[in-house]
């Protein structure tokens, strides 16, 4: 009776991993159609490797309780060839045909949304090549047309990061130097989440984005507008004077103003995506106030200086204007 208990620590412990689950980044709630074919395999093998370890457990405990010499050398050693090498070759052959065709990527067409992404240390420069107009820098966050192809040209600036959208597709390499591309076809509207998938330095695990899937007509939308350069107003608010007062511009480009540094993230729409430093921090005023004055508070090992001698009020006064810039 007692040895059976056991047995619920593990499942109760898994139960409650489990519930610790959501769709936002899950390889289970998917919402394309590589991803779906990831799902499928990995399906496919849990249950082939479960099938498997119980008909190892079932052969053991009929070999145990066989007597003894039941089975002539000769005999023995045609099981373990059947069982250990033809077998076993067979079963990973199928595996191999049916999972070779999922290895070739969607094809393209000419005028397929181009999205180029490289990774950084600690963040994601993203910026949009349609085929028919301006390209559009971002960061941190990636928009897809939903049931469009999307060619994702992936790159590094510094070292070697990996991109990788769970729900969407499997993982590709951000290699300085090369353009590796991904494509992909989202088929669900929502959020979701992307991580970085290779340790690239300190803060690699706070390096995630956000991919925001939308409806084509309104995906069109959002490129049109955002892409319209409109100057800001001449009168400038304290904010933007405190921004270009200490230097922030040297590495951040702000659309409609001098600022056209790319050192740092782009912030041009900055008061419309929905996290802080690539997605670890909600973007509230006082968590942009505390990441300006610190930020490797929030992120060990990031390549933006901190600012100490701003003044609480003055931090949050910037944190307004660039919340502002959308
Ligand atoms: C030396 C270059 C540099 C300077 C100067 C600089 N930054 Fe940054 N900034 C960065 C880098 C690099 C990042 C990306 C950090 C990360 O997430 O890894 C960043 C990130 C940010 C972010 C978060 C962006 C996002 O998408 O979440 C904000 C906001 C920001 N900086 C504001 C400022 C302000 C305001 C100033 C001036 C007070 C400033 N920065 C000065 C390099 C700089
Ligand atoms: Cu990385």
């Amino acid at each position: 009776m007692r040895d059976r208990w056991i047995w619920t620590i593990p499942i109760a412990g898994m139960a409650l991993a489990l519930t610790g689950c959501n769709g936002e980044q899950s390889t289970l709630h998917v919402f394309g159609a590589e991803a779906r074919q990831v799902r499928q395999i990995a399906l496919i093998l849990a249950i082939g490797a479960a099938l498997i370890a119980v008909i190892v457990a079932s052969l053991y405990v009929r070999a145990v309780r066989a007597p003894e010499g039941r089975l002539s050398h000769e005999q023995g050693m045609r099981l373990v060839l059947w069982v250990g090498a033809i077998g076993p070759a067979l079963i990973l052959g199928a595996l191999l045909l049916y999972a070779l065709p999922t290895m070739r990527p969607r094809s393209t067409e000419a005028g397929d949304l181009i999205i180029r992404v490289e990774g950084e240390q600690f963040w994601w420069r993203v910026a949009y090549r349609p085929a028919d107009g301006p390209e559009l820098a971002s960061a941190n966050e990636v928009r897809v047309p939903v049931g469009r192809t999307v060619i994702f040209e992936l790159t590094a600036q510094d070292v070697i990061h990996s991109f990788w959208i769970p729900g969407l597709a499997g993982k590709m390499d951000m290699i300085p130097g090369r353009t590796n591309q991904l494509v992909v076809r989202a088929e669900k509207t929502g959020r979701y989440r992307g991580v970085c998938a290779e340790f690239c330095g300190l803060s690699h695990a706070l390096m995630a984005f956000d991919v925001i899937a939308m409806e084509p007509a309104a995906f069109d939308a959002w490129l049109a507008e955002a892409s319209a350069v409109v100057p800001l107003p001449a009168i400038a608010t304290p904010g933007r004077t405190l921004f270009d007062a200490q230097g922030c511009g040297a590495c951040h480009a702000i659309g409609g103003t001098p600022h056209k540094a790319t050192i740092g993230p782009d912030l041009s729409r900055f008061g419309e995506r929905m996290t802080l430093g690539a997605g670890i921090l909600p973007p509230t005023i006082e968590a942009v106030a505390d990441f300006i004055r610190a930020p490797q508070q929030a992120k060990p090992g990031v390549r933006m200086p901190a600012y100490p001698q701003l003044s609480d009020a003055d931090a949050r006064a910037i944190a307004l204007y660039l919340k502002g810039l959308q």
